[in-house]
């Protein structure tokens, strides 16, 4: 067709696969009959339903970048589009998601034994077995390689690492069955598979973190160790180093750049319908005035060309073309204009705004929240600045 559709402006359909195409109809029939429905109240209620994980499972949609281990083995843009579909409803789903899938399952992938990826991923692609990510810590956020958490030998039992520390902000981690937790041995960052199921008594905790203004529907707390015994069976055996919890980074972010896309489609297609419904001054609908048009042409030009970019650098993803600058970049450029064009277009509701029925302010906050973890923005920016310049800018 040579018809314009404000839906799919720049036809970003054209250039997918069957294949994709078949997948991301699939994601979002699901999230659009069954999550959408769960959505307000839970955000409401600060509940993030387990189950939707083990439904994700059923219909493959965890790890699905992964080969073999029970995981899909779908191409980079389909796991795109996937988050896609997902954060359209809500930016928390798409942040339960990403932790399960590309922040622990893809670190187990990529560096985990034989006898760990048996033992968790198949159990994982089923959501049966819940993980978490344990980076960030009460003091060290953006600057996560002065990170306080530490692992010791154990001083009889060979063989095995004493884990000691706290770990903050943790998606999952009130719920997760397995925490993926990077602390320093002798100096160096390493990775460790922390078994809830297996902790001492005393020594693991997860609280939750309650009432957040942002990402309701998503579940977080800390992670705190006090001597967590951790065999060395549970330890990432090769990688050292920010080098190993920054490549599972690599792929959440680059999710993370096509989800906050489906959520601005969203805030799109909430404000052109109420634009549309809504009259004001002589009875004219909303969208006849041209400061309303210019709100919704900018988001929708933005969500497009956002969405180019992904697909973009997924296709060079698959081919091993991909760096993290590319990712710091569409990570950073689609959070902001996500947040800044869902802030714009939360004006055209007026007061109704301010009513969580309209699901508008909910994409607002739940944007902020993605702009800020995995890298804040201004982060990204110095990642980027560092490698145009060649100067480091953090310290
Ligand atoms: P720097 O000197 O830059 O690097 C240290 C080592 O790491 C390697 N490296 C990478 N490797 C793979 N991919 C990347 N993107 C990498 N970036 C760096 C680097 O090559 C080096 O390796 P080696 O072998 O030479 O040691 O480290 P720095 O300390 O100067 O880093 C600065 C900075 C700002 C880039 C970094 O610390 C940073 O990105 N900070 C942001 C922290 C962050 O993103 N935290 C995320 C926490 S997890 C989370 O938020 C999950 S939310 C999930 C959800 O709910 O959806
Ligand atoms: P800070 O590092 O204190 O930064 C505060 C501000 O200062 C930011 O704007 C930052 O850009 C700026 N700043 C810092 N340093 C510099 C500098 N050198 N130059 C210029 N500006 C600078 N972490 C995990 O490990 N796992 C998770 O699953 C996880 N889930 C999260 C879920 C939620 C809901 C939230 C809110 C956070 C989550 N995080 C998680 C933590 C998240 O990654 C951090 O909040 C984020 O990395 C920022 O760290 P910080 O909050 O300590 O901010």
């Amino acid at each position: 067709s040579t018809t314009f559709d404000w839906q799919d402006p720049l036809r970003l359909t054209s250039a997918l696969t069957d294949e994709e195409i078949a997948i991301s109809n699939m994601a979002r029939e699901y999230c659009q009959e069954r999550i959408l429905p769960r959505v307000l109240q839970a955000y409401r209620d600060e509940y993030y339903d387990r189950d939707i994980l083990i439904e994700m499972g059923e219909l493959g949609l965890l790890g699905a970048t992964i080969n073999g281990h029970g995981c899909a083995g779908v191409g980079n843009v389909a796991a795109g589009l996937i988050s896609r579909e997902v954060e359209r409803v809500d930016s928390g789903y798409r942040s339960g998601m990403s932790v399960q899938s590309s922040l622990v399952m893809g670190g187990i992938d990529e560096f985990g034994t034989q006898e760990q990826k048996e033992r968790f991923l198949p159990g994982m692609a089923k959501g049966k077995i819940l993980g978490a990510f344990g980076l960030t810590e009460p003091n060290h956020g953006s600057d996560p390689g002065s990170m306080e958490t530490v692992a010791r030998p154990h001083p009889t039992k060979k063989g095995v690492c004493l884990l000691s520390g706290s770990k903050t902000w943790i998606t999952n981690s009130p719920i997760a069955d397995v925490l993926m937790v990077w602390a320093k041995l002798e100096g160096r960052i390493r990775g460790f598979l922390v078994e809830r199921a297996t902790a001492a008594p005393g020594t693991l905790s997860t609280p939750a973190i309650k009432d957040k203004n942002g990402l309701r529907a998503s579940i977080t707390g800390m992670i705190m160790l006090d001597g967590v015994e951790v065999p060395e069976e549970n330890m990432f055996p090769d990688i050292e180093g920010l080098r190993g919890p920054f490549s599972c980074l690599n792929n959440a972010r680059y999710g993370i750049a096509w989800g906050t896309m489906g959520a601005l489609e969203d805030c799109i297609a909430r404000a052109r319908t109420y634009a549309l419904e809504r009259r004001q001054f002589k009875g004219n609908p909303l969208a006849k005035y041209q400061l309303v048009q210019k709100k919704l042409a900018d988001a929708t030009t933005d969500a497009a060309f956002g969405l180019a970019a992904c697909l973009h650098v997924g296709r060079l993803k698959d081919k091993g073309l991909c760096t993290p600058e590319m990712i710091s970049m569409i990570k950073r450029q689609n959070c902001d204009r996500a947040l800044v064009n869902a802030r714009n277009l939360q004006e055209i509701f007026g007061g109704n705004a301010v009513s969580d029925e309209y699901g508008i302010g909910r994409h607002v906050a739940n944007l902020f929240v993605t702009q800020t973890y995995e890298g804040q923005s201004d982060i990204h920016s110095l990642i980027l600045g560092r490698a145009i310049t060649g100067v480091q800018a953090f310290c």
